[in-house]
């Protein structure tokens, strides 16, 4: 009887201390690695449009914005137009500067904390055309 407790209590003992293990590893291991999507700036046929025009994103991804045709772009966020109608949000994810030349690159991260919702960006020299896009973030 006293053999039967020693390696029962031995088992438990086993038990607990896989189930430590595993949870640590829950603990510590990131739920979601980050993301990066690219967008196009002009598609490959030359039309003024950003390509996707349309992307769902987590919160930590980021873009990662090709000058394809047709330059000069920009990609400008609404300052009206994201879930905390925030203009300085749309003005740390935007960049304003020119691309002129084709293959030039530059990236938005959304924070960790970025609200959910629909985030609405343009092109500023062919917003008129219809170079529009726009970017959720999941909840
Ligand atoms: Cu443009």
């Amino acid at each position: 009887m006293k053999l039967i407790a020693a390696s029962w209590r031995r088992l438990s003992l086993a038990v607990l201390t896989i189930l430590l293990v595993v949870s640590s590893f829950a603990v510590f291991t990131p739920s979601a690695a980050a993301e990066t999507h690219q967008i196009k700036l002009g598609n490959d046929k030359g039309q003024l449009v950003f390509e996707p025009a349309k992307v769902s994103v987590k919160p930590g991804d980021t873009i990662e914005w090709v000058n394809n045709k047709v330059p000069p772009h920009n990609i400008v966020f609404d300052a009206a137009k994201n879930p905390a109608k925030s203009a300085d949000l749309a003005k740390s994810l935007s960049h304003k500067q020119l691309l002129m030349n084709p293959g030039q690159k530059q990236t938005t991260t959304f924070p960790a904390d970025a609200p959910a919702g629909d985030y609405t960006f343009y092109c500023e020299p062919h917003r008129g055309a219809g170079m529009v896009g726009k970017i959720t973030v999941e909840g």
